[in-house]
């Protein structure tokens, strides 16, 4: 069973996981109707990884007896300015949600909930990689140039391979 207030931050991280699933998918979009076609493929797969991190998070809260809560769905922004302003808006994206799990994992050890600890574990490791990924494709922009045609195709086909 959960206590309340690990019920409550786990609701809250769900919420966040499916948010994170839906602005990868808009980002896909811009992604797809401005040309980048491979990039715009690997954010549709980090969308549906979201989504199975907010199943993972929903079904767990079901699993020990508590409420799982479907989350609302906010409008998340469509329009980017450029290819770079997307990966910096998806690393900030991945910082947040790495300061949430840890608040999570925080809740927990005040409530001597080791099970839950245990579980979100998983989550540690994920973000660190998602991090990592999201870091990398920035790095790109400063080996590659995006105000030139070749280099848009090149940071498309560069970025898509990182995941
Ligand atoms: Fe990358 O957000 Fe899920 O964990």
């Amino acid at each position: 069973s959960l206590v309340e207030g690990v019920e409550n931050i786990l609701n809250l991280q769900a919420k966040l996981e499916s948010d994170a699933s839906n602005k990868y998918l808009a980002m896909a979009a811009w992604l797809d109707r401005n040309g980048y076609a491979n990039t715009a493929s690997y954010l549709y797969k980090q969308a549906e990884e979201e989504r199975e991190h907010f199943l993972k998070v929903f079904k767990y809260i079901t699993d020990m007896g508590g409420i799982a809560v479907t989350p609302s769905i906010p409008e998340v922004q469509q329009e980017f300015a450029s290819l770079r302003e997307v990966f910096e808006i998806a690393l900030q994206n991945e910082i947040a949600v790495t300061q949430a799990i840890n608040k999570v994992i925080a809740k927990c050890r005040a409530e001597n909930d080791y099970a839950t600890e245990d579980f979100m574990m998983w989550y540690v490791a994920e973000q660190r990689e998602e991090e990592k990924n999201a870091r990398r494709a920035l790095e790109l922009f400063d080996l590659i140039d995006e105000n030139e045609a070749a280099g848009k195709f090149q940071l498309d086909v560069q970025i898509s391979k990182i995941g």
